[in-house]
C-alpha cells in the first residue's frame, strides 16, 4: 500500500511540531510548505534527522511551491500570523483572511481530495473562508479547536481532582472563543459526572466554575506567558488526532470545527460541534441534548462567529 502524504501548510512553531509527531507516528511522507524560503526546508532537514536517532522513515521535504502538495490525503493548515500579547484571535481576522484566499487556492489546484483540517485564527471564520475558497466538500474541511480546548479543560480538571488525565472526559462546545462553551453535563470522571464527583473530593461549585473560566481563556493564557506567539504543542498534537481518525477510518467523535447544517438550529456555519471523523472526513454531526442555559450560552457563541463570518465577507466580496 502506498504510503499516505500528509501535506503541512504553514511550516512555523505548529507546522514544524505537526511534521515531528506525523514522523514519529509514521502516519506518512511529509511535506512542509511555507512562503518563507529556506524556512520549510531547512526545518524539513533538521526533522529528517531525528529519523535515525527515533526510527521513523518518513521522508519529510520542504518546499515553497505548491504543486509539491499534489495528491496529499491530508492538509493541515497553520499558514498565518499567531496573537501576540493583548491580541484577541478576532483582532487576526483581515490578515489570515488573505492568507486563506492563496491557501485554498493551492489546495483546490494540488489537492483537491484532501481531508483539510484548519487551525489558522481566528478558527471558526478562517475554516469557513478555507471551504469557500477551496470549493472542496463540507465534509472533507474541518477546523481543529475542540480537541484543544477539551484537552485544556481535562488537564485543569485532573489537576484539581488529583487524578489521571486518561479518566477526564472534557467536553467543549461552540466558537473558539471566549465564548466557547465547557459542557459541565457531559463532562464526567471515568463516567461520573464532574458535578457529582466534585462534591465526592469536596471541591466547590465555585472552583469549578473558576476552571470553566481559565478553559475559556487557556490560549490566551500561554500567549502572555511565552510572550511572543501562541500555544504549539498541544494544538498540533489535537489535529494529529483529527488526521489519525481520518486516515485509520476511526469513526471517533471528536469535538470539531464542523459545517453545521440544520442541526442545533444553525444554518451552514461552522462551530465546534461532536463530529464522527472517518475516512469520509467529517461523517457526522452529533447533536446532543443541553440545558437551557447551555443552549443560550452556544447561542452567545454562535452569534459571534456569524459576526466574524459577515466580517469576512465586508473584506472580500467574493465571500459575500
Ligand atoms: P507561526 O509560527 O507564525 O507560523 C505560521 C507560518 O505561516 C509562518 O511560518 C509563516 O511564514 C506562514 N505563512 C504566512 N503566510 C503564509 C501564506 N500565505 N502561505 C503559507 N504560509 C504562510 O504561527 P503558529 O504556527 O504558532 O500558529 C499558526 C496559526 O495557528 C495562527 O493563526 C494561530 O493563531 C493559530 N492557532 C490556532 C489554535 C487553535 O486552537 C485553533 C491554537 C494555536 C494557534
Amino acid at each position: 500500500m502506498a504510503r499516505k502524504k500528509i501535506a503541512l501548510i504553514g511550516s512555523g512553531m505548529i507546522g514544524g511540531t505537526l511534521a515531528h509527531l506525523a514522523a514519529k507516528k509514521e502516519l506518512g511522507d511529509i511535506v512542509l510548505f511555507d512562503i518563507a524560503e529556506g524556512m520549510p526546508q531547512g526545518k524539513a532537514l533538521d526533522l529528517s534527522q531525528c529519523g535515525p536517532v527515533e526510527g521513523f522513515d518518513a521522508k519529510i521535504t520542504g518546499s515553497n511551491d505548491y504543486a509539491d502538495i499534489a495528491g496529499a490525503d491530508v492538509v493541515i493548515v497553520t499558514a498565518g500570523v499567531p496573537r501576540k500579547p493583548g491580541m484577541s484571535r478576532d483582532d487576526l481576522l483581515g490578515i489570515n483572511l488573505s492568507v486563506m484566499k492563496s491557501v485554498g487556492e493551492g489546495i483546490k489546484n494540488n489537492a483537491p481530495d484532501a481531508f483539510v483540517i484548519c487551525i489558522t485564527n481566528p478558527l471558526d471564520a478562517m475554516v469557513w473562508a478555507l471551504r469557500e475558497f477551496s470549493g472542496l466538500p463540507h465534509n472533507k474541511v474541518v477546523g481543529m479547536a475542540g480537541v484543544l480546548d477539551s484537552a485544556r479543560f481535562a488537564t485543569f480538571l485532573a489537576w484539581e481532582f488529583d487524578c489521571s488525565v486518561k479518566d477526564v472526559n472534557a467536553f467543549v462546545l461552540g466558537g473558539h472563543g471566549d465564548t466557547m462553551v465547557p459542557v459541565k453535563s457531559y463532562t464526567t470522571i471515568n463516567g461520573i459526572p464532574v458535578d457529582d464527583y466534585a462534591q465526592i473530593k469536596g471541591v466547590s461549585a465555585d472552583r469549578i466554575d473558576e476552571i470553566v473560566d481559565r478553559t475559556r481563556k487557556g490560549g490566551g493564557e500561554i500567549v502572555g506567558l511565552l510572550g511572543n506567539g501562541s500555544a504549539y504543542y498541544a494544538p498540533a498534537t489535537s489535529a494529529i488526532a483529527m488526521a489519525e481518525a481520518y486516515i485509520g477510518d476511526q469513526k471517533r467523535i471528536l469535538p470539531c470545527a464542523s459545517y453545521v447544517q440544520g442541526k442545533y438550529g444553525l444554518d451552514g456555519l461552522y462551530v465546534g460541534v461532536p463530529t464522527v471523523i472517518g475516512a469520509g472526513g467529517t461523517e457526522e454531526v452529533v447533536e446532543i441534548e443541553l440545558s437551557d442555559e447551555e443552549k443560550a450560552n452556544l447561542k452567545v457563541s454562535t452569534d459571534a462567529v456569524e459576526e466574524l463570518l459577515e466580517a469576512c465577507k465586508a473584506l472580500d466580496s467574493s465571500l459575500a
